[in-house]
């Protein structure tokens, strides 16, 4: 699949420090030591009810561990996938009356112009799970053929005991992980699997859905996590960077995924950081598709709102916490972002070095957006009160804050 136009990254004076970031398997920080370039995998939508405020706060989040490694002069290898075929995706088209690949272009359509509009930079390969069936299949068949998989009626389940290190990403006991599991798409109650938590590697064909030719796992479509698992080894193999995604990833997709990578290899781990971003809710509940109370980015947008206020808002809070989308986190950055612009628009103002180098410090500490926000409050404030007149200095901040935050002045 093609992804979206990338925006102009300016190249700061000086160099960025190297990132600092939680890390959800070993429950701290982590100093990230990437080569020159730098490897990561973002989960990317499911393609209905997108782009909503929460993914838009997750990829935000994911998008600055970019801006961070790219000011420290390394290249980032990103990869982002789509999953195009699914079982929610299929259950919406059928209860709306649309075609399933309609719906997944038009909706995949639509994040493009919503990611381009936020300034999010694009991935090199953004990949959907149809697509990348080729290379799924064979996977499972090693992983049957290692005695990591077996068939249940048809059906092809990992065997989470092929992976000595099973768990370490979340850190969960079995029996939270079994009621995270019936929650977010595993079937623990299905009888006859070795472990409940065992998830599904290939679906054989069911009647009136789409299915593929899977050699000889016969026809059907991949699971969930493989479909990741496919993409990241593909184009970017074992030992990654970065693994993101929400946090509702963590358990059981992110588990599995570095299972399923860890079995077949027999190397360890998928991923040197599992990082993931909060919850962003709506009206005291979690954003999302099953309840609804979504909040679209390009609704927001079509009401006239710059994309460079919503991205403000994104900031506003730290990626790691929870928090609520409101009328006044917008309003508090559509007024941030006029405050910002009057405070550049002159030739001059006071020094910008030590706000470039504030930015640059507070994302490399675990991404801290709110603190780096308030430091591009105080050099405004002081440019109101007329307290510098180095020439250029505004030209030098609103480059900062487009390379570092990704947003316009
Ligand atoms: N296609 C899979 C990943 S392979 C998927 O989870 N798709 S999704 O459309 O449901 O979510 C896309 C990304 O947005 C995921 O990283 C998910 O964790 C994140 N996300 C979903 N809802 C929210 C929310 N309310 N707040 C923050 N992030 C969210
Ligand atoms: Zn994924």
């Amino acid at each position: 699949m093609h992804a979206w136009p990338a925006s102009d990254v300016p190249a700061l004076p000086g160099k960025g420090r190297d990132l600092k970031i939680h890390d959800t398997a070993t429950g701290g920080p982590v100093s990230l030591d990437p080569g020159p370039v730098a490897r990561i995998y973002v989960c990317g939508i499911t393609p209905y009810d997108a782009t909503h405020m929460g993914h838009a706060a997750t990829y935000n989040a994911f998008d600055l561990v970019q801006r961070v490694w790219l000011d420290t002069k390394r290249q980032v290898h990103y990869v982002q996938n789509v999953t195009d075929v699914d079982d929610p995706l299929l259950e919406r088209a059928i209860r709306d009356g649309h075609d399933w690949t309609e719906l997944a272009e038009r909706e995949t359509a639509l994040f493009r112009e919503d990611m381009t509009a936020l300034r999010m930079l694009p991935p090199q390969h953004y990949i959907g799970a149809v697509e990348a069936i080729p290379g799924i299949v064979p996977l499972v068949e090693r992983l049957r053929d290692k005695g990591a998989a077996y068939e249940l009626e048809g059906d092809v389940y990992f065997s989470v005991e092929a992976d000595p290190h099973f768990g370490e990403v979340s850190g969960l006991d079995a029996d939270a992980m079994r009621l995270l599991s019936a929650e977010r798409g595993g079937d623990p109650d299905r009888p006859g699997k070795k472990n409940p938590l065992d998830p599904m590697l290939w679906m054989a064909a069911r009647e009136g859905e789409p299915s593929w030719d899977g050699a000889s796992l016969g026809r059907g479509r991949p699971g969930w996590h493989i479909e990741c698992v496919a993409i990241a080894l593909d184009h970017l193999g074992m030992g990654f960077d970065v693994q993101g995604g929400g946090s509702d990833l963590a358990f059981p997709h992110h588990e599995m995924g570095a299972s399923h990578a860890q079995a077949l290899t027999g190397e360890h781990p998928f991923a040197k950081a599992y990082v993931h971003a909060g919850m962003v809710g709506l009206d005291g509940e979690k954003m999302s598709k099953s309840r609804g109370n979504l909040v679209f980015v390009s609704k927001v947008r079509r009401d006239g709102v710059d994309p460079a206020a919503i991205r403000l808002a994104l900031h506003s809070h730290h990626y790691r916490s929870d928090w609520e989308w409101t009328d006044q986190v917008l309003a508090d950055a559509v007024e941030r972002l006029a405050r910002w612009r009057a405070a550049v628009s002159r030739p001059d103002g006071p020094s910008a070095d030590a706000l470039v180098e504030e930015i640059r410090e507070a994302l490399a500490d675990d991404l801290d957006t709110p603190s780096a926000l308030r430091a591009v409050d105080r050099w405004a404030a002081l440019q109101q009160s007329d307290g510098g007149t180095q020439e250029g200095a505004p030209g030098v901040v609103s480059r900062a804050v487009d390379a570092l935050l990704g947003v316009a002045l």
